[in-house]
């Protein structure tokens, strides 16, 4: 694996660890869900095939194409250091609204594969939430290390996040990363269910800047992997997680969703829900990293 950085800072070896591949345990559901149970996350390989993933990128690398984004052909994902996009775009919440209901990015993130592995996980049938993370991150990106469930934790209290490869994720492409064991962060937990983000006076202290620091006080590792097309990580709304730095030489886009899925049964928190579903400020789609012009910055969620 490539160097891995997190925020400008290079994680050394001792820090580092790979996410434990439970692929196999898919036949073993009892044994697949205590793995979740008990270390907050599985990563099973290959979920989404990869003619639906590659079909999912081009389509939204084609629309970031189309606004002097992306590099022709799209499914490449190398950027072009340019953006049209405010010239060319009348509402960018309503055009990341558009990219996000794309119909074969929806097979992949809300299609019978996911379904059926969603299920398999929680136990019951599953559903998804409407609302989709859809992350193009850029060279120069990351996404800080944060908990989940301040933002989804309203509707079910069985929520997972299911976050999908849409591609090649190389390790300096700004992989996913876990943070081993913060699921029994009982300090951090405790710190993070006091956030609510529809409050002024809520603290917002869940996201850390300082990764590698937070790491080594920690005394644990942070764990990624090299991604394939179509590979999943499914974490709770107790671990933490973020994603390294996209250091990218070659400008490669990495492409990744990542939506919530829960019993079908469970009250649905309405903000995540319908065709122009409000989000986690009431903003939309607009509110998201996505809806900006890939040229400008962002580095937290
Ligand atoms: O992919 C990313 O940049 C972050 C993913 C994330 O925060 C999530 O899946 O909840």
């Amino acid at each position: 694996m490539n160097q891995c950085v997190a925020q400008k800072t290079v994680v050394p070896d001792e820090l580092l660890g790979q996410l434990v591949d439970s692929t196999t345990l898919l036949r073993q559901p009892t044994d697949l869900r205590a793995r979740l149970a008990a270390d907050g996350y599985v990563l099973l390989r290959g979920v989404v095939g990869p003619a639906e993933v590659q079909a999912a990128r081009e389509e939204v690398f084609g629309r970031l194409a189309e606004v002097g984004e992306i590099r022709l052909p799209p499914g490449e994902g190398i950027a072009t250091g340019e953006s049209r996009r405010k010239e060319l775009v009348d509402d960018l919440g309503e055009f990341w609204r558009d990219v996000s209901k794309g119909p074969a990015l929806r097979h992949a993130s809300h299609g019978p594969s996911m379904r059926e592995v969603m299920s398999t996980l929680i136990g019951v049938p599953a559903r998804a939430h409407d609302y989709i993370f859809l992350r193009p991150g850029r060279p120069g990106q990351s996404t800080r290390l944060h908990y989940d469930r301040p933002f989804f934790a309203r509707g079910s209290d069985r929520i997972y996040t299911a976050w999908l490869a849409l591609g090649e994720v190389r390790g300096d492409e700004g992989p996913l990363m876990i943070i081993e064991g913060s699921n029994q962060f009982q300090d951090q937990i405790d710190a993070m269910q006091q956030v609510d983000y529809q409050s002024a006076q809520s603290p917002t202290a869940q996201v850390m800047s300082d990764t590698v620091e937070f790491v080594k006080s920690r005394a644990s590792r942070l764990l990624t992997t090299e991604f394939g097309p179509g590979d999943l990580v499914v974490f709770d709304m107790l671990t933490l997680h973020g994603t390294l730095d996209n250091q990218s030489a070659a400008g490669r886009v990495r492409l990744s969703c990542d939506v919530r899925w829960q019993p079908a049964t469970d009250p649905l928190d309405a903000r995540y829900q319908g065709e122009n579903p409000p989000g986690t400020t009431g903003a939309g789609y607009g509110e998201l990293n996505g809806a900006k012009p890939l040229t400008e910055d962002w580095h937290t969620r």
